[in-house]
């Protein structure tokens, strides 16, 4: 079951894992490389032990399939997950006038009076992506990231590859294929990405008329970021074996510097006190063929019924 399976994880870090310091100067504890298995024939694996919102994992993934990479969609969609990422461009940028915001992350989660000038400047920052068309343009957009990688990767001849139709297209044609794969990891794109893909790659496979899914992560927060990924990863296998009708087999999660936030123990060992619950299924609109055209009211979780959701700080 899915909620056991990332809570033997925990466990594990907790008990195996090393200090290790990190980018953001919240130090981590970590272990380098793991495999997690969920067969996604058992239910949807959206945790039960905490709730995780669907909303977001999922106006997300239809963000990343729409091959958009500006914040506007986003904050239309009242998903703010990504607004850090906009926001540090903008303070960043010679353009930017206003107080100080330097190291924004971890400063206001420490200090009170400058979270409350924090806050002011990302409401400014959000009404102005929403609002003006150049200034969203300019400093909305977060630069090549999943969107783009995932539907207009552009090769070195110049040519723009669609991996997402390519890999519909291809189980269609040769569901044997072991060239199922996108990537969004790209060595020349790196100095123009906000945020380097931390989920850099992902395939699929075939057999017996089940639509399978590994994907791969180089870094990975086990608290925030893991039950997000792995419920967009089973979203993304749902709606590709829609498409192709194919029913859905397993997700398998392979990730390299797996860590737990020194910030997120404490929420990590309640949640670890909490007894699962079963798994809700999904629904998928039966009239979209096409998985581009899907939009957030044609996805329906159905008997989701968790634990109370667990607050804690993002490391920026
Ligand atoms: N992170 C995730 N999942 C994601 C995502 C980010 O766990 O989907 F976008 C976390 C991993 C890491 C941080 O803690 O965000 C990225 O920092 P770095 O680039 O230093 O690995």
């Amino acid at each position: 079951q899915a909620d056991k399976v990332y809570l033997d994880l925990c466990e594990y870090i907790l008990t195996h894992g090393t200090k290790k310091e990190d980018r953001t100067g919240t130090g981590t504890i970590s272990i380098f490389g793991h495999q997690l298995r969920f067969n996604l024939q058992e239910g949807f694996p959206l945790l039960t032990t905490k709730r995780v919102p669907f909303r977001l994992v999922a106006t997300e993934l239809l963000w990343f399939l729409k091959g958009d990479t500006n914040l506007r969609y986003l904050l239309e969609n009242n998903n703010h997950i990504w607004d850090e990422w906009g926001f540090q461009k903008w303070v960043e940028s010679k353009e930017y006038q206003g107080p100080d915001m330097t190291n924004f992350g971890l400063r206001s989660q420490s200090d009170d009076e400058f979270n409350k000038v924090y806050q002011e400047q990302l409401k400014l920052y959000q009404e102005k992506v929403v609002t003006d068309d150049d200034f969203a343009k300019e400093y909305g957009d977060l630069g090549n990231v999943y969107g783009k990688q995932w539907r207009s990767w552009e090769g070195a001849d110049g040519q723009v590859y669609d991996q997402i139709q390519y890999i519909i297209d291809e189980i269609k044609r040769n569901p044997d294929s072991r060239r199922l794969l996108c990537n969004a990891w790209s060595a020349s794109e790196l100095e123009n990405q906000q945020l380097p893909p931390c989920h850099y790659a992902f395939q699929f496979y075939v057999n017996d008329g089940k639509l399978s899914c590994m994907f791969n992560m180089r870094s990975n927060d086990v608290f925030l970021g893991l039950p997000f990924n792995i419920a967009s990863y089973a979203l993304l296998t749902h709606l590709i074996a829609h498409e192709c009708s194919l029913d859905v087999g397993e997700l398998i999660y392979t990730g390299a510097d797996v860590h737990i936030y020194s910030n997120h123990v404490k929420q990590i060992q309640t949640q670890l006190e909490r007894e699962p619950r079963v798994l809700p299924t999904i629904k998928l609109n039966p009239e979209k063929e096409s998985i581009f055209e899907f939009e957030w009211r044609d996805l329906e979780l159905v008997g989701y019924d968790p634990h109370p959701a667990i607050k804690a700080p993002v490391a920026v």
